[in-house]
């Protein structure tokens, strides 16, 4: 071989290395081994039920929205004092929920914010997705088309209720109370199917004691879940102002799409985030994460962040990653 040659296979030989080197540092190329599937990933202990019920459903043949949706009632019907009607009042007194589905084949969204009465506010969500020619349907016009589609509802005084709140708050100058990690836990719940699809959902009755008519992060397609059926899904818990200014699902995917693992990417956009935010890490936010090849992650800046983890052969709670990592 003559040393021009030569050389050339070696300058083409590193120049392939270097170039397998970056797909493999940035994550590009598919992991060797697909993860297991149906892969369903949640915020919370508590979400650990809601995936047990989502991964029954897909085993029994439902499909992913049926999983997500169905998923999310059993937190929506739990005791939980941030999601469903047994969610922390706002300051009228009031519970206010924040919902949304999305569907990765078709890119198809559905959102409810500050419905009131709805015991499942998902379905109204899905409802929203796949009844109506909208993405998102607020207050008294979402609990009426809730109500018209037969969902499940309680009574609301919210008219007497902030009456009296009213009176309370003048008599009282009361305050709202700063949010922090005492007050909140959402739902978020992603599922990659068997044959590849993505889907997720997101739940909340949003901060305790938020001004009537807050909306968070939980409802906002982008922000407090995103679904890209080419890259992956991300979905937030935390305190939603701190969520939304950013867009940090929508941003989490775009991390994925890049090529990062999903907790890479989880944990670059709470850096991007806290590089920018006056708050620094001082932030509540928490995300997971999974990916079309089967991978998964999650990160928060609360220490106290947990999620959920649920395959066909396993169903575990995980601590948060991002604790030490984001120093
Ligand atoms: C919100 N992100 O309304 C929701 C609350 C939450 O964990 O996630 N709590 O801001």
């Amino acid at each position: 071989m003559s040393i021009s040659r030569r050389r050339f296979v070696r300058r083409t030989a590193i120049g392939l290395l270097g170039t397998a080197a970056l797909t493999t540092v940035r994550g590009v190329e598919p992991p060797e081994k697909k993860g297991e599937t149906p892969l369903i990933v949640s915020t919370w202990p508590f979400g650990k039920a809601s995936n047990d019920e989502a991964l029954k459903i897909l085993l029994k043949g439902g499909s992913l929205l049926d999983a997500v949706e169905q998923g999310i009632w059993v937190t929506e019907s739990s005791t939980n004092s941030s999601v469903g009607l047994s969610g922390t009042p706002n300051a009228a007194g009031v519970v206010q929920l924040d919902a949304c589905i999305m569907s990765g084949p078709g890119q198809k969204a559905g959102s409810v914010a500050a419905i009131e009465g709805i015991r499942h506010p998902i379905s109204a969500a899905r409802r929203v997705m796949e009844k109506t020619p909208h993405v998102m349907l607020v207050g008294e016009g979402a609990r009426m088309f809730a109500l018209e589609e037969g969902l499940e509802s309680v009574e609301v005084n919210s008219r007497e209720k902030h009456e009296a709140w009213q009176k309370e708050k003048a008599a009282s100058r009361a305050k709202l109370p700063a949010p922090g990690p005492d007050n909140h836990d959402t739902i978020a719940l992603l599922v990659l199917g068997a044959d590849g699809n993505i889907a997720g959902g997101c739940s909340t009755s949003g901060l305790g004691k938020k001004l009537p008519g807050r909306v968070g992060d939980s409802p906002i397609i982008g922000s407090g879940l995103y679904v890209d059926n080419a890259v992956g899904a991300a979905g937030a818990t935390g305190v939603g102002e701190n969520v939304m200014r950013y867009c940090a699902s929508f941003l989490i995917v775009e991390y994925m799409r890049q090529g990062m693992h999903p907790l890479e990417a989880c944990l670059e956009t709470i850096r991007r985030i806290a590089k920018v935010d006056p708050k620094g890490m001082n932030l509540n936010i928490n995300f997971v994460a999974l990916d079309k090849h089967g991978r998964y992650g999650a990160a928060g800046t609360d220490n106290g962040f947990q999620y959920s983890v649920t395959t066909p052969s396993r169903s575990q709670i995980f601590p948060n990653p991002g604790v030490g990592k984001l120093k």
